[in-house]
Formats: C-alpha cells, sequence, structure tokens
C-alpha cells in the first residue's frame, strides 16, 4: 500500500485560493478526517473520481476555513492513485493550518517531485513527459513553453520509440541470419539496412539541433548591442525596454559600461547588453568600457551591429562589421527618418540579415520579429516538433547518435554484420535510456530531485 503524501500545490504567499494535494490508497480517508462536506448525506469516502464537494476544513475540531474537495479516483488522476485535492482561500495561515491538518490525518509530507515520480513509477507518463512538467512550471518565455509543451505532450517520446522500433527490426535480421545461417532466414539486404541507419541517423540529428535552439531558448539569448558612438544604441535598447533604462544624449561616448536588460521579443528571451561606441580614444575610462564592448561582441549569441543611416560609410565601419561576421549578427542601419548617405553594400557581406529602423520612433514591426528568430535559427520550434528539453536527455540522444554512425561506417567499410550489430546494440541501450525503460533508481532520483515540492 502507498503511504498518502500531502503538499502545497499551489505558491506559497498571497494568493485567492490555496490548493493541498494528497495522493495515495487512502487520500480518501485522510480527506474525510479534514474535510467535512456541507451536505450531510455524502460520504468522503464515497466519491466517485471527477466530483466536487463543498464543506470546511478542520484541525483538531476547528474550522479552518471554507473549502471546496476534488476527488480523483485512481487509477485515472494524475499520479495514478486516489487524489484529492482541498482549496480553501489563499494565505500562509490558512494553507499552513490545511497541510498541518492532514499530516496529522495521517499523510506523510511529498518530496520534491514526488506526485510526479508516483506518476511516472504507475504508467502515467513517461520520464520525458515528467521532464516536461519541470520544464514548464520553469519556463520563462511562450517559446520554452511550447518545447516544454511538446515534450509533455509525447512528441520526444513517440519520435525516440518510432527510431527504437526501426533499430529493432534491424538487429532482428541480423540476429536471425547470422544465429541461423543454415536455416531459410530472407536476407536483408544492403539498401534497407542503409536505409534504416540513415533515417535513423538524421532524425536523431534533427534532435541534437533542436536542443542547442531550446537551450537558447530556455537560457535567454546574450545579445549584444555594438556600434560606434553616436549611432543610437541606447536607444534602440530603451525601444526594446519599454523604458529608459540606459542615458540618451547626442554626446558620442555617453555609454560606458554595459548596460543589460531581459526582454521578450517574440516569445523569445533576449538579454540585451547596450555597450560603449567602439572608436580609438585616449580617454582611459571609454577605453576600458570599449574593451568590454569586444568581449560582449566576442561572447555573444546575437549581435545588434547599429550603424548610423545618415553618416557616410567609413573604414571603421568595415573594420566593425568583420569583427561580427563570425557570429549570428544582424547589421541594423539606424536613423531612417534622415537623409540617408550610408552605404550597405559595403557591409552587408558580413551579417546574416540587415534591417532599417529609426530607433527614435521604434515600434516592434513583425520583420524585426521574424528576421531575429530567422537568425538564431528559432523558426521551427512549436509545439507539434519533438524536443529535447535538458541535459540527461541531450546526453543519450547523442549518445544514440554516435553509436548510429558508427553502424554506418561500419557498414560503407564493408564489416561484418556483427559488427554492426553491436553498435546498433550501443544506439539501442542509448535510446532505452532516453524513453526511461532502463533508467536506473538513481536517474529517476535524480530527475525528480529537480522538482518542487506540491508537483
Ligand atoms: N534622427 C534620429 N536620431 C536618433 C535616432 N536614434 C537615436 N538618435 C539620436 O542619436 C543620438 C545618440 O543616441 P544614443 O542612443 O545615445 O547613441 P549610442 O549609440 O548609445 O551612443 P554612445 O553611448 O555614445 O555610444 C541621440 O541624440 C539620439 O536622440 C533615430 O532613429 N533618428
Ligand atoms: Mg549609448
Amino acid at each position: 500500500m502507498s503511504r498518502s503524501i500531502a503538499a502545497m500545490a499551489t505558491a506559497p504567499g498571497k494568493a485567492s485560493l490555496c490548493v493541498v494535494r494528497i495522493s495515495g490508497d487512502d487520500a480518501y480517508s485522510v480527506a474525510k478526517k479534514v474535510f467535512v462536506p456541507i451536505n450531510k448525506n455524502k460520504d468522503v469516502e464515497k466519491q466517485k473520481g471527477y466530483s466536487a464537494l463543498f464543506g470546511h476544513a478542520y484541525r483538531n475540531g476547528k474550522e479552518i476555513d471554507q473549502a471546496v474537495a476534488l476527488f480523483f479516483a485512481a487509477p485515472k488522476s494524475y499520479t495514478g492513485e486516489n487524489v484529492v485535492e482541498i482549496s480553501c482561500h489563499g494565505g500562509s495561515a490558512i494553507a499552513d493550518q490545511l497541510l498541518k491538518a492532514c499530516y496529522e490525518a495521517g499523510a506523510v509530507p511529498a518530496q520534491a517531485g514526488e506526485f510526479t515520480k508516483r506518476a511516472f513509477l504507475n504508467g502515467k507518463m513517461s520520464i520525458t513527459q515528467a521532464e516536461a512538467v519541470i520544464e514548464m512550471i520553469n519556463a520563462s518565455s511562450s517559446q520554452a513553453l511550447s518545447a516544454a509543451k511538446s515534450a509533455l505532450e509525447g512528441h520526444l517520446y513517440q519520435k525516440a520509440k518510432a527510431v527504437r522500433d526501426e533499430l529493432l527490426v534491424l538487429v532482428g535480421h541480423i540476429t536471425a541470419y547470422t544465429d541461423f545461417p543454415e536455416e531459410a532466414v530472407e536476407e536483408v539486404t544492403d539498401s534497407e539496412i542503409e536505409e534504416i541507419l540513415q533515417n535513423a541517423k538524421s532524425e536523431l540529428k534533427r534532435l541534437i539541433d533542436g536542443y542547442d535552439s531550446g537551450a537558447r531558448i530556455k537560457n535567454g539569448v546574450r545579445t549584444a548591442i555594438v556600434g560606434k558612438p553616436n549611432v543610437g544604441k541606447s536607444t534602440l535598447l530603451n525601444a526594446l525596454s519599454g523604458f529608459e533604462k540606459a542615458i540618451v544624449t547626442e554626446i558620442a561616448g555617453t555609454t560606458r559600461d554595459v548596460v543589460e536588460q531581459e526582454v521578450i521579443l517574440g516569445g523569445v528571451n533576449l538579454i540585451l547588453q547596450d555597450t560603449a561606441g567602439i572608436r580609438e580614444t585616449d580617454d582611459i575610462v571609454e577605453a576600458m568600457g570599449i574593451q568590454r564592448s569586444m568581449d560582449r561582441l566576442k561572447d555573444a549569441q546575437l549581435v545588434f551591429c547599429v550603424f548610423d543611416g545618415s553618416r557616410e560609410t567609413t573604414d571603421e565601419d568595415i573594420e566593425l562589421a568583420k569583427h561580427c561576421q563570425d557570429n549570428n549578427s544582424i547589421a541594423i542601419i539606424n536613423k531612417q527618418d534622415l537623409e540617408q548617405k550610408f552605404d550597405v553594400s559595403k557591409v552587408e557581406q558580413y551579417f546574416k540579415k540587415v534591417l532599417n529602423i529609426t530607433a527614435k520612433e521604434f515600434y516592434m514591426s513583425k520583420e524585426f520579429e521574424s528576421t531575429v528568430k530567422e537568425v538564431l535559427n528559432l523558426t521551427y520550434i512549436d509545439s507539434e516538433v519533438a524536443t529535447v528539453v535538458n541535459e540527461r536527455q541531450f546526453a543519450a540522444v547523442r549518445e544514440a547518435y554516435n553509436a548510429v554512425s558508427d553502424a554506418l561506417d561500419a557498414f560503407v567499410m564493408g564489416q561484418s554484420l556483427d559488427i554492426i550489430g553491436v553498435c546498433v546494440d550501443d544506439a539501442l541501450y542509448a535510446i532505452y535510456q532516453l524513453t526511461g525503460e532502463n533508467v536506473s533508481e538513481e536517474v529517476v532520483a535524480e530527475v525528480f530531485s529537480k522538482f518542487c515540492v506540491g508537483k
């Protein structure tokens, strides 16, 4: 029998509601000790699943608050066990009383992630789906949320299973052929082997590429705004932030230190870094600022290189453009409201994209948004696509990919079927790790330890 666990399912602090969740074989009898329905004819312990009762919550015979209890009968609940959720009015004191009442009624405090862990152990979800739950809770931008949602809906699990099934067919053929050569086992053709391996390799590669974008989405994209003095970098930062974060003046060399601001652009989290204008200078403080600009430029995952469209192109502009060429860089030709003298053709070859803007009267356009996503290669992230959401999954996918690549190399070099079979076995082992079908207890403990209590 599984001992019932209880925890707050809502965040602590002031809120309109607080919800305590109880899960386990005796969840209903725990609930009966803390909750009394208004309708005296109702018996808490006999409630059907998917039903609700209105009443009051009690601790030590003293009323805590009005309450609503929701009942989910096993196995049709989040954890697969009997679950009762009791909601009262929000506020730390009520929440605290309600939870203590549940403990006194026989429930034990839930460990971090224990509800979801029970769901996993009861076969309600795969480990990749469980991991998606935590990613959803932590998602700070809509793109991160879509990636997590995709995993929760099981797209990654389905994709991994499809690759696994193909490889299993291959292993089956190889085993039959090599173990029973004298039997009339149908020979697997070279082109079949190659096709299965190629297919598996490209599916796994897609998952690997998707993770790079996913990691960017999750952690925010370090975005350096660089350019010569007075071109309008700080004006652009302010426009994107929606408030006057950085000082703007007509004096060249206004910004000295790096000014940082996080913004969400088209669902993507950008960590903007406005930097000192880059030029030759004798001023020690300004020179240090410029050094920092160059450091941020090198370290950035995205670069907005701003030029003043009302000025002629100079050698310095071309020099700066060359510094941007190894990066995900967008040339931003600012001050379009003035007469244009800047020659874009001299710098555009160093950039992925060019955008014309008037930072002073900036408004976010679809073009600006989609250009950024395109340069970051984020356009295809949506909740229908299988996405790897964490390091553990990524390591397993990479291992499977390497093993399939080895199998393919062995095949191309004309190695025996035995050798190819060994590589495919390694790939299968890695895929089982990914889907959680042979994960060790330590891995399970590690995955769920990252959760908050109550989930
Ligand atoms: N006409 C016009 N002026 C602009 C535009 N954007 C910025 N400016 C002006 O250009 C001047 C410099 O703007 P800043 O944003 O301080 O430029 P910066 O690149 O941060 O300059 P430093 O910090 O000195 O490197 C200010 O007087 C702005 O008002 C624009 O789109 N059109
Ligand atoms: Mg500035």
